[in-house]
Formats: C-alpha cells, structure tokens, sequence
C-alpha cells in the first residue's frame, strides 16, 4: 500500500515525480557468471541484477533480497556498504533485521563489488542515490529504514536529504563527512593520483589499514574474509574499471561534503559511532596539523548529532570504524532495540 501511493504520487503530481525522479529499470534474477562485474565471492543469499540506464549506458547494480525469517513485520532495511565493503559486509545485521521480521534489501553500488564498474562514469552521492532509489521503486519498495555505513553512511544522508518522504528512519554508522574535509584543510589531489592510490592496494596493506582504523589495532580471524573479498576485487577481471571508478569515489567524497546539510535531515535519526574511530578522507595526505584536526567521531558524533533535529546517539566507547563487524551482537541490538521504540 505504502508503494501504491508513492507510485499514484509519481503519476498524478509532476512536482512530485520531479521530486522522485529515479532509475528505471529491469529485475533479473540469474543465473550469473560465478565472476560477477569482477567480483568472484561467493554471497550468502542470492544476488539479483538491476539494470537500468545512467549517463547514456546500461548499468547493473547487483543486489541480495532477503525475506523475513519470522513474521513479517511489513517493512524493509536498506543496508548501504561504505567503500572498502559490499553488501555481505552486512552479514550479522542481515540476520538479525530478517530475524525481526525486516525484508532487507542490501546492494552493491556501481563500482563496486558485483556491479558494473562503468569506464566512463561522472560519479555523485545524488546519482548513486538515484540509482539506489530506482532499484527500490522497481521492488515496490514505498517506505524504508535506510542504514548506511562508513562512505555507505554519506550517501545514506544524501538519500535521505533527496528522498525525504520514503524514509521511515535513518541509521548512520561511522559515516564518514561528519566533518568537510576540504573546508578542515584537507589538499585537493586529482582524480589520478587517487587512481595511482588505489593501484597500490594489495592484500598485506588493505589488512593493515583496516586492523588500525577500524578496528583499533585488534584482529580476529573473522576479519580475514572481508578483506579477501575485497583484494579479490582489485586483482579481479574488472581490476583497471574498478581502479578507476574508486578513485572517483575518493574525488566524490571529498569534494561532496554533506556536513552542511544535516540541519536539514527530516527523518528520525541513529547516529552510532566507534569513539575509536579515526577515518577521514585525506588524512593520510594532509599536512599532520591538518591531519590531527580530522577523524574524532568522538568529538563529531555529539556534534552532528547535535544538528539533525530528530537525532539519538549511541557511541560505543572502545570501537572503532566497524561496529557491525567487530561486535556484531552489540551492534545489533543497539539498532533493534532503538527501531523498536
Ligand atoms: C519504466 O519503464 C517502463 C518500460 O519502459 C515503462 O513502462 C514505465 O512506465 C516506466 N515507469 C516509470 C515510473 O517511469
Ligand atoms: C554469515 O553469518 C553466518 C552466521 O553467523 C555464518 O554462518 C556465515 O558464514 C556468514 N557468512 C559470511 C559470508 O560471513
Ligand atoms: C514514509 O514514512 C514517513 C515517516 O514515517 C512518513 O512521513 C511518510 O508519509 C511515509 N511515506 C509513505 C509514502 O508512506
Ligand atoms: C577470485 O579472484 C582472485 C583475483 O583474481 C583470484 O586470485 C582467486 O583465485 C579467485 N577465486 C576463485 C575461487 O576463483
Ligand atoms: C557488548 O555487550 C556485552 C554484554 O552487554 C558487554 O559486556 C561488552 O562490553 C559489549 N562490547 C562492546 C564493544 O560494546
Ligand atoms: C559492465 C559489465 O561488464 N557489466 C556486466 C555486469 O554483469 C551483468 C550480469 O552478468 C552483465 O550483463 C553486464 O554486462
């Protein structure tokens, strides 16, 4: 029902079609190729294919739907991965939403992971929220409880900003551009050198990346897995695409900062932020007078709480960049517990 009168809004009213103007596209359910768009992992539900056309191309974006597990409660979660992610990043969350009676939606966005990693593509927060969106309307998928994390977490705020009324709630987790880092100092570096960064990726430097920011310098075993997913994807068959397309999204988040904007956020909010966490685009090439000033979701989690006008903070004190992953069943019950109020 909720998507039959989004949909009547879409044809009876133009400033509202305007408003939701979104992808348009086609469901298909497989069988894929075991390498899909460059990514061979194997995803622990079935991977469905959007395809639809952007910037004068056909693109896919692939993506898991997942059915309740008990009664349904008539609602749907939308999981949105951050960069060095995919949507089966989202395992423990996707069990436990399924487990609470939530359909869950949870997409690969286009250049990443499954989908399709475009050679020419002008790259937006607005754009991957509309294509995100799309997918969604196609579902018939009206309202939803939008949760983004990390690079996930920035367009989730720009999804809620640009789709106001099919936002139910919003969860944010460690998104990144609580801050603008140009604005904080942070240098402009061109779109090649982020591609140059991103060709010097491999396995051992992924890993120890992600053992000191996101998870504060610990590591468990069960970490291992995400981060081959993930190299697996650089040394894939799209590996120049796949270059290219997240150096574009490095240029995206920092020349696209949200953090004026969350003034602005209508939908009743969760902020959840690792205290630990210190990840900040361009740290790692700012001046260290810059680079000190960047990253303390601590001090920023209060902050931008602060601004968006229906907001509720969790903090947890000894986390860092990936609270779904390093403490998943306290993760999950903070959220179930806060969308059950
Ligand atoms: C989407 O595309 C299909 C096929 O071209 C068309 O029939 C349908 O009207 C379109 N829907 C919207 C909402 O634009
Ligand atoms: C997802 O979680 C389930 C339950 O803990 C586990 O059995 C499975 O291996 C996990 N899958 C991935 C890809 O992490
Ligand atoms: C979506 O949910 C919001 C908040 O609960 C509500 O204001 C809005 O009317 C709903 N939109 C639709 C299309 O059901
Ligand atoms: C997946 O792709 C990576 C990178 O190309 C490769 O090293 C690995 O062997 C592949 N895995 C399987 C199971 O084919
Ligand atoms: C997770 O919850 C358990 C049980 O309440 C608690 O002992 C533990 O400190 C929590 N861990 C984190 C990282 O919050
Ligand atoms: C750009 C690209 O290679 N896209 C492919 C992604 O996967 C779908 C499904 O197999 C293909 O149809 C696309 O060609």
């Amino acid at each position: 029902m909720k998507f039959s009168t989004l949909a009547s809004g879409l044809l009876s009213a133009a400033g509202l079609a305007f408003a939701q103007e979104a992808a348009n596209g086609t469901i298909s359910k497989g069988p894929f190729p075991f390498d899909l768009n460059g990514s061979n992992f194997t995803y622990p539900w079935p991977v469905n294919v959007f395809t639809f056309t952007s910037q004068q191309q056909k693109l896919q974006m692939a993506y898991m739907d997942i059915k309740p597990t008990c009664a349904p409660n008539g609602e749907t979660a939308v999981l949105l991965h951050g960069k060095n992610f995919c949507g089966p990043t989202w395992n423990s969350t996707i069990i436990a939403l399924a487990g609470a009676g939530y359909r869950v939606i949870a997409p690969d966005q286009v250049g990443w992971c499954k989908s399709s990693k475009p050679d020419n593509y002008q790259f937006s927060l607005n754009q991957l929220a509309w294509n995100t969106r799309g997918l969604l309307n196609t579902l018939g998928i009206g309202n939803i409880t939008l949760i983004g994390h990390s690079v996930g977490g920035m367009l989730s705020t720009r999804f809620a900003l640009q789709y106001p009324s099919t936002i139910d709630r919003l969860v944010l987790v460690d998104p990144v551009g609580l801050e603008d880092y140009v604005e904080k100092g942070v240098p402009y570096v061109s779109v090649d050198d982020d591609i140059a960064a991103e060709a010097a990726q491999n396995f051992d430097a992924l890993k120890a990346y992600e053992q000191q920011i996101y998870y504060v310098g610990q590591w468990d075993d069960s970490y291992t897995i995400w981060v081959t997913m993930l190299n697996n994807v650089y040394f894939g068959s799209k590996r120049t695409q796949f270059l290219k397309n997240q150096g574009q999204i490095v240029d995206m988040v920092l020349t696209s900062s949200q953090a004026h904007y969350f003034g602005d956020i209508v939908s009743k909010t969760l902020l959840i932020v690792g205290d630990q966490d210190k990840v900040a685009i361009g740290s790692n090439w700012s001046p260290p007078e810059v680079a000190a000033k960047l990253g303390h979701f601590n001090v920023l989690g209060p902050q931008v709480c602060a601004e968006i006008p229906d907001c509720t903070l969790y903090q947890f004190p000894t986390l860092g960049h990936a609270p779904q992953i390093s403490a998943p069943s306290n993760f999950t019950k903070v959220v179930l517990d806060w969308l059950n109020e």
